[in-house]
């Protein structure tokens, strides 16, 4: 009987702690620390242009193997946070893509590329 009781414990502290788990590891993936995260998309291109008045990016990007993308230049439209004062044409970025409304990709994040 005691048994019983100690497999009914564990197995309800399993089901507690299951989705707490799964929920902390979304939020590694989101930043950038799972290594085989496939949310959200990672991109890697150089700036061609920016309209910050209407959110748009133009980027020259490398192949996006998690969407089957391959290198190419194109415009992007920007999430309403993201900075894009903080970019400029010429520049290596890293960037952040969201599946949006229609089936567009959106950029949720661009920064200067890391060295
Ligand atoms: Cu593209």
């Amino acid at each position: 009987m005691n048994a019983y009781k100690t497999v009914i414990a564990v197995t309800v502290a399993t089901l507690l702690t299951g989705p707490a788990l799964a929920q902390s590891n979304q939020d590694m993936q989101g930043m950038n620390m799972g290594a085989q995260a496939t949310q959200p998309i990672t991109g890697k291109g150089v700036v061609k242009k920016v309209d910050p008045a209407k959110k748009t990016i133009n980027l020259n990007h490398e192949a996006i193997p998690a969407i089957s993308w391959p290198a190419m230049t194109m415009d992007f439209q920007v999430a309403p946070n993201v900075d894009l004062s903080k970019v400029q044409p010429g520049q290596p970025v890293d960037f952040r893509l969201e599946k949006g409304n229609g089936g567009n990709y959106t950029v949720t994040s661009v920064t200067p590329a890391a060295k």
